[in-house]
């Protein structure tokens, strides 16, 4: 068995955060698919045995799971010594950005995206809501992105990895990307990092709703 278990489905950019770092720091681990749309994280005995809190990513390590992204992914920093803070005040401008992301950028994104590229609800006044939330949270990394190469410093640390985790994903969203050159250029530096693949060629499971 690997030394890192992996909870997950391709199209959950959740589970890509942790997916990606694993690659990235080339960590023997497997993925363990789960059937979201088929319900499985909304059954009773998934969540005795997996995770009562009913989401993906879980990680499971030495017996132990873990779940929320951001969590694993200071565990998987702390573990391997990889893409962690090098002093307290990257520790505290790390969190700082994690839990911006978690409130703001991928979840507002993430829904969209689920609404109107996935389920294809068509627009709406949720959808428009949500695309303007997400974009002022895209506009707020891309100011920040143009001053530096990864979010809180010269090198990737998680902070990067949690925020791209739905940054590559191909569903049209209607967001104003052209409003974005410092994200793009951030998304092409870590495209360019060895390891990196994308979500769909990282984790099993549907890439399309279609296909279900
Ligand atoms: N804050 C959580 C969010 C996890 C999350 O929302 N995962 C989605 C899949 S991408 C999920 O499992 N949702 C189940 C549900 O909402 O019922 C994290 O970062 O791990």
């Amino acid at each position: 068995m690997s030394e890192f278990r992996l909870h997950c489905f391709a199209m959950s950019g959740n589970s890509y955060k942790v997916a990606l770092f694993l690659a990235l720091a080339g960590q023997d681990w497997e993925p363990v698919l789960v059937d979201y749309f088929g319900g499985q994280t909304h059954q009773e005995q998934w969540r005795q045995e997996v995770n009562e809190l009913g989401e993906v990513p879980v990680l499971e390590h030495k017996g132990a799971k873990l779940s929320q992204s951001a969590l694993i992914l200071d565990y998987l920093a702390e573990t391997t010594g990889k893409f962690g803070p090098a002093n307290a005040s990257e520790k505290h401008a790390i969190w700082r950005w994690m839990l911006f992301d978690n409130h703001k950028f991928t979840s507002y994104f993430a829904t969209l995206r689920y609404l109107y590229g996935i389920k294809q609800t068509g627009e709406t006044e949720l959808t428009q809501f949500l695309r303007e939330r997400a974009t002022a949270a895209y506009r707020i990394v891309d100011d920040h992105l143009r001053q530096t190469p990864f979010l809180v410093s010269e090198r990737p640390t998680i902070a990067d990895l949690s925020l791209a985790g739905y940054v590559y994903m191909p569903e049209e969203t209607g967001m104003p990307e052209s409003e974005f050159p410092n994200i793009a250029k951030w998304k092409d530096r870590i495209r360019n990092l060895a390891g990196w693949r994308h979500p769909y060629d990282l984790m099993p499971g549907p890439t399309s709703l279609s296909i279900l």
